[in-house]
């Protein structure tokens, strides 16, 4: 709803409240204490109308409750019939026709169609900490109640176009330099916009209205718009929300007030009802939902409590650990960074140095703000000792668990009793490290991304015996540093490696049958994967994937005498990528991997003839019938392979929801959020489109595990394909047809 009431002799104020971010919603708000029950934007009009109708009010003040303006419509109400603040539009206008001044007073946040309220207003005043933004392309939508339309006309093209098609929070200092807020205040921002109002009395609104006024020309505005076009389409990678973004602003620079207006509202349609709104506004949920961990074992982020972490420690200054001390440093979280010798220990530092440098001038308050350079806050040692005082310690050593062993019993003996043991690994066994402390309780995996500075995922992995303080504390941490910390259970590779397991393994198949890497590559590209498998692997190092294999006996010296090139223990085996690596071929390192480089250490992958030329003399070997592979069927094995394992997953109880799935596969592996996740898309292919795909390759490819379909969504298809919500709650129900 949204209170009004008399803030000075003449001033009328209208307070939006709709706890906790003040959302436009046309759902009703039962207030059981007062005795009327109102929706949002109804009040909103309501307040507006009684205040042009009394003849005492001269002004009007509009803010929200509890130091927020607004987040915007309400996102829950997008995907119900009735389409939430689809009647913002209409309101703004009457704001901005209002014979009184009407000022915004913005504090906390003014998003989307909270801002686009401000825009309406006469003038707008924001608390020095506010922050604002139209973000409605985060969750596939444009700014529908004439954000598109009055921007620009504020802020000109350029700032518009920056704002619209990325959505990204502003602020208030930003804001007042752009011409979005009229004033900047530190004290009580409603105070001070009732003083404004006052003021403003008597005098002439119509050069405050931005409707009226004409878009700022620029020169080349044609130009200008179509090469932001292009530049936003390929940035895009199949998002339409963005593109769409930019031909409304260009409404705006070609058109009419109303006419714009009309424009915006058809494109809003568009994406509205495209299907990628509803998957991004999923994610958009999901990721608050994982927030809400819970186990198996029934602790859940309810009854625990995060213990306060006042300094921590990072072991191992390699490229993953530069990226952590990076990160909690940024956190300004003081840190103890550790390596084994004085030369890595001074490598380690100067590459730190370096990654601080570069983020304290990306940040809006500067280097000082970091304060890297003083000891108190970032320290560099060789020696254990200095770990006793520290509240958590992430060890970031080389995946060796013998290593990893023997610095967790050290750490075990060393820190005091009460400090937390986390490791940063993408597949070792946490119960197995966690065995040779005196506290596996304390012990947890941190599973960060390369590079952890900028990568948002965080898998927090649980052993047997870690204890819900320690995941509620790991959760807390990744927050602070502003990452997405999703809790997952102990299994080889987690969730994410785990479900990137069969999608490679389909992708090197695929290349023994017939397609090419750049084939592979350019069918998931353009489905909107940020990367595609071989591209990725030449980036990451083909040595890194031969190192495992070797250790776990599938190639290299310990793999027994006679073995079939093609097949380990009954399945089918692919050697190729071993081959690569045998002829020295680690990929962007070495300059040559699935494709070739312009030297070593390039980034440019270009199509390598040699490797085609390899293929066909491997494919003649062995005796395979080259053959022709459309990108359906490269989809189809890639994508439903790894959704497969992810039924897997779900079953044994490793994650506890499919969202879980989808926010790790989002924000660590460059799954497009316009699709929702693997889980989701399954979802919108259907399961029984998926069990029948599956069960189609696992009878010409019986020799290939991963394509059998998971027990689970067979099950789930007997049972009606329900709803994605309701999938967990299906694990262990009787299905009939099974
Ligand atoms: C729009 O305005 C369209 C217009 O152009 C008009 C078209 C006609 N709706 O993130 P938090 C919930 S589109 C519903 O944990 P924070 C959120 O789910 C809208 N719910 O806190 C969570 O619920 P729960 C454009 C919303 O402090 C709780 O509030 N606006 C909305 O880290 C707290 O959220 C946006 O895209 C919403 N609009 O961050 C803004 N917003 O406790 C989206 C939040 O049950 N929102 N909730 O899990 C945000 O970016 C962040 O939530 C915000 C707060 C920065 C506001």
């Amino acid at each position: 709803m949204a209170q009004y009431a008399r803030g000075a002799a003449a001033v009328a104020v209208i307070r939006l409240r709709n706890p906790p971010v003040n959302a436009l919603s046309w759902l009703l708000v039962t207030e059981p204490l007062i005795s009327f029950s109102l929706t949002v934007l109804q009040a909103l009009e309501d307040g507006l109308k009684r205040a042009d109708a009394d003849p005492s009010v001269k002004a009007v003040t509009i803010c929200g409750e509890n130091g927020k303006f607004s987040a915007g419509a309400d996102i829950r109400g997008f995907s119900s019939p009735r389409k939430q603040g689809l009647g913002l539009g209409p309101i703004v206008s009457l704001i901005e026709r209002s014979e009184k001044p009407v000022v915004a007073a913005i504090e906390g946040i003014a998003l989307g169609g909270g801002l686009e309220v401000a825009l309406g207003c006469h003038y707008r005043i924001a608390h020095v900490q506010a922050r604002m933004g139209l973000p409605e392309v985060t969750i596939g939508l444009l700014p529908g109640a004439q954000g598109t339309q009055r921007l620009p006309r504020l802020v000109g093209v350029p700032a518009a176009l920056d704002l619209i098609t990325t959505g990204r929070h502003i602020p208030a200092t930003e804001a007042l330099k752009l011409g979005l807020v009229d004033e900047v205040v530190e004290e009580n921002t409603v105070e001070a916009a009732i003083r404004l109002a006052n003021k403003l009395i008597g005098q002439p609104l119509g050069p405050r209205r931005l409707s009226l006024k004409p878009v700022p020309k620029l020169p080349n505005m044609e130009a200008f718009l179509s090469e932001a076009l292009a530049k936003v389409k390929k940035r895009a990678q199949g998002c339409l929300a963005p593109e769409l973004c930019v031909q409304a602003i260009k409404a705006a620079t070609e058109q009419p007030f109303a006419d714009g207006v009309r424009k915006e509202q058809e494109l809003f349609n568009i994406l509205l009802t495209s299907g990628q709104a509803k998957a991004m506004q999923y994610a958009f949920f999901a990721e608050r939902a994982v927030e809400k961990w819970t186990t198996p074992s029934g602790a859940s982020w309810k009854s625990a409590s995060p213990q306060p972490i006042r300094k921590a420690a990072v072991i191992g200054l390699g490229t993953m650990g530069r990226g952590i001390v990076t990160s909690l440093v940024k956190a300004k979280i003081p840190v103890v960074a550790l390596e084994q010798n004085l030369e890595y220990l001074n490598m380690g530092r100067n590459a730190v140095m370096l990654l601080l440098e570069r983020e304290a001038m990306k940040m809006e308050q500067g280097a000082q703000a970091l304060d890297f350079h003083n000891p108190a806050r970032l320290q560099f040692a060789v020696d254990f000792d200095v770990l006793r005082d520290v509240d958590l310690v992430i060890e970031a050593v080389f995946e060796n668990m013998a290593l990893k062993k023997e610095i967790f019993s050290n750490l075990s003996r060393i820190c005091k009793p009460e400090a937390f043991l986390c490791t940063n690994t993408s597949a070792l066994n946490i119960d197995e490290i966690a065995s040779v402390t005196g506290r596996p309780q304390q012990v947890i995996g941190m599973h960060f991304f390369s590079p952890a500075h900028v990568m948002r995922l965080l898998e927090i992995i649980y052993g047997r015996q870690t204890s819900p303080t320690t995941i509620a504390t790991a959760m807390q941490l990744a927050k602070v540093m502003k990452k997405v910390g999703v809790v997952v259970g102990n299994c080889f590779g987690f969730v994410g490696n785990r479900m990137m397991f069969p999608y490679s393994q389909q992708a090197v198949f695929l290349l023994e049958e017939g397609s090419r890497p750049e084939d592979v590559d350019q069918a998931l590209e353009d489905f909107g994967l940020k990367i595609g498998p071989f591209r990725m692997s030449d980036l990451a190092g083909l040595d890194v994937g031969w190192r495992s294999r070797k250790d776990q006996g599938l190639t290299g010296p310990s793999l027994a005498p006679g073995t079939p090139a093609r097949q380990r223990r009954g399945y089918r085996y692919s050697p190729l990528p071993d081959l690569l690596c045998e002829k020295g071929r680690f990929g962007q390192k070495t300059g040559k991997g699935w494709y070739e480089y312009e030297k070593a250490g390039g980034r440019t992958a270009k199509p390598d003839p040699w490797v085609h030329s390899f293929l066909c003399e491997y494919r003649n070997a062995h005796q395979i019938k080259t053959r022709f592979i459309d990108q359906e069927e490269i989809l189809e094995r890639c994508l439903y392979s790894l959704i497969n394992e992810g039924f897997d997953i779900l079953a044994e109880g490793i994650a506890s929801g499919p969202e879980h799935l989808d926010v790790v596969y989002i924000n660590g592996y460059g799954w497009p959020k316009h699709r929702g996740g693997p889980m989701f898309y399954a979802s919108t292919v259907g399961l029984p489109n998926i069990l029948a795909k599956l069960q189609k390759y696992s009878e010409i490819h019986p020799d290939i595990p991963q394509l059998r379909p998971s027990a689970f969504l067979k099950k789930l298809v007997a049972m009606g394909s329900p709803l994605l919500n309701d999938w967990m709650s299906h694990l262990h129900k009787q299905s009939n047809k099974l």
